[in-house]
């Protein structure tokens, strides 16, 4: 397998708006992030991927762009963000950008422009139709409810918007979009910074003719989603992206892909095929929704995820490449959705960094989770800022008379806003994020959940993250060792080996808050095994083939 320095490195996620106010008006900033480059740089972690941070309404808080060359306000200027780039990389680490260009702002100079007239030389840089008897052009539903279509007067046509409103679609289809895209990747690429995460990027080639979804339910909307995921040009686009810009520079590449299958997902890594490094793969995200989709809540069977963590590693094993995630700035947080966030909040913590890590893959790290932040209960919708929960709500209660407080718990269980909470430094008030109103509550946790406590203490979910990640850079085997599931049908232990140049690695997790008694498989041996680290303490010379394993305990063994 070929060895490169993107696939040994460790991935920050940071959600600029909640990491660290530097200027006291309660919005994250870019100065914020630069005084806090030593925690990272502690921390272990090698390469820092920014949410977005260019100038923009803020509709959908920064995923919705109105210049791609210019810095948000409210996160400082360009030369903020260049002294944030040089420190970044004095410490030896490195910066990728987000690239959101399935859509941009309604308020971006193309849009204000293409919205003007028929005829206007910006009109196909969006995806514009005629009505069809005084309905929208079709029957999709956009990913923040409602119809993907809004009406505009002044040309009396409806344009594309697969997110918000404010989010109108750009067209790929048109050769002089696609150049802009690839001009302005390369701006940004010659300033220095070291790649970039692709937004919903599988999303940007729809099927000609944007047919009906099927709806045998005669839902008023329906999910288009198999006409604009992994489309008909979607691999030509990438190839040419790779080919004018991306294969020019030594960069990460990762694309952000809802609906990508490990098939889908062999062509866009394969190591021949030059499209891009690795995708955000959705099948584990999904595995604890039911047929109605995300708000509709289903217990995890941990036979599902290990049924679909092992497609993926077997399946791009020496073909592609694996991004490893549990949580990001759309999901719940990691603790709170597959461990336990209260009785064993730090045990669960560290045998989940222990199982995600220890496969194969780059993984990434969501602000916060290194201390072990957790889901939030706000009171009252109205304390709740993410227009996707804020539009689901009004769907579904104010206009669909849902039940109230079960709309609420499924916002406790899934809403964005849980991984959005600002992150929690100290336990001084607003958790030391800011020294003025934050624009969305302090998780009330702060005062014993907070990074100051977790870099002092020794046993903290921190120092174990510290740990884990520094393993990594010790054994190769972690890195490149090919993956095997072992006890495939235990319901409660997630344990696998990896396999690489004579050596193997045996990893040992209990997803349960029950003692569970652990036997290794007969077929499974390890020579000389030593124990490289554990959420516990492990007796001396406790024998490996059979021991009782504790609540969410984790164990790593390495053969000698
Ligand atoms: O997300 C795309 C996406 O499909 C989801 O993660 C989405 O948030 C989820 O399906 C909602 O249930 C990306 C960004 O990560 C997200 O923050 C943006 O809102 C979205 O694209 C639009 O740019
Ligand atoms: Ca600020």
């Amino acid at each position: 397998m070929n060895k490169t320095w993107w696939k040994e490195s460790v991935i920050y996620q940071i959600y600029p708006r909640s990491f660290n106010d530097s200027n006291g008006d309660g919005i994250g900033d870019l100065k914020g992030i630069t005084e806090k480059l030593d925690y990272l740089k502690d921390l272990g972690i090698n390469v820092i991927w920014l949410s977005p941070v260019y100038q923009s309404p803020n509709d959908d808080n920064g995923y919705d762009i109105s210049d791609y060359q210019d810095i948000m306000d409210e996160f400082g200027t360009m030369k903020d963000w260049e002294e944030l780039l040089q420190e970044v990389h004095n410490r030896g680490m490195k910066l990728i950008m987000d690239l959101v260009v399935n859509h941009s702002s309604d308020e971006h100079a193309w849009f204000v422009e293409s919205r003007k007239s028929k005829d206007n030389q910006y009109r196909d840089y969006y995806i514009w139709r005629p009505g069809i008897d005084g309905r929208e052009p079709n029957n999709w539903e956009s990913a923040f409810s409602g119809s993907t279509w809004q009406y505009d007067e002044a040309t009396d046509e409806y344009f594309l918007h697969i997110f918000s409103k404010k989010q109108p679609d750009l067209n790929w289809e048109n050769p002089k979009l696609r150049d802009e895209v690839y001009k302005m990747m390369t701006w940004w690429l010659d300033k220095g910074i070291d790649g970039f995460r692709m937004d919903v990027i599988n999303f940007i080639s729809k099927v000609p003719g944007l047919p009906d979804a099927p709806n045998p339910e005669g839902k008023k909307y329906a999910s288009g989603g198999e006409y604009f995921m992994n489309g008909p040009r979607i691999h030509e686009f990438l190839h040419e992206m790779n080919k004018e810009v991306l294969s020019k520079y030594d960069i990460i590449t990762v694309g952000e892909m809802p609906g990508a299958s490990v098939e889908d997902a062999k062509l866009y890594t394969g190591h021949e095929r030059e499209e891009l490094n690795m995708v955000f793969t959705f099948e584990h995200m999904d595995l604890d929704s039911g047929p109605k989709g995300k708000w509709d809540l289903k217990k995890l069977n941990l036979l599902d995820l290990k049924e679909n963590i092992s497609k993926w590693q077997t399946g791009l094993n020496g073909v592609g490449w694996n991004s490893l995630y549990l949580n990001n700035h759309d999901q719940p947080r990691m603790v709170s959705r597959f461990g336990d966030d209260k009785e064993y909040r730090v045990e669960s913590a560290k045998m989940l960094v222990t199982f995600l890590h220890m496969l194969q893959g780059t993984p990434y790290v969501y602000q916060g989770e290194e201390i072990g932040m957790t889901n939030v209960r706000f009171d009252s919708i109205d304390d709740y800022k993410d227009i996707e929960i804020i539009n689901m709500y009004k769907e579904k209660v104010i206009e669909g008379k849902e039940d109230p407080a079960k709309v609420m718990e499924s916002i406790y269980v899934k809403g964005r806003d849980n991984a959005r909470t600002p992150f929690q430094w100290d336990d001084s008030e607003n958790a030391g994020f800011t020294s003025g109103e934050p624009w969305i509550k302090v998780n009330p946790n702060y005062k014993e959940i907070n990074a100051k406590q977790a870099v002092a203490d020794q046993n903290s979910i921190f120092n174990y993250y510290k740990n884990i990640i520094q393993l990594r850079k010790n054994h190769p085997i972690i890195v490149y060792g090919d993956y095997e599931l072992i006890l495939p049908e235990h319901e409660s232990i997630f344990a696998y080996t990896r396999s690489y140049e004579n050596e193997k690695l045996l990893v040992i997790t209990n997803f349960s808050g029950d003692a569970t008694p652990f036997s290794l498989p007969g077929n499974v041996t390890i020579s000389a095994p030593e124990l490289l680290i554990s959420n516990y303490d492990v007796p001396q010379n406790e024998d490996i083939l059979s021991f009782k394993l504790r609540p969410y305990e984790a164990r790593i063994y390495k053969s000698k």
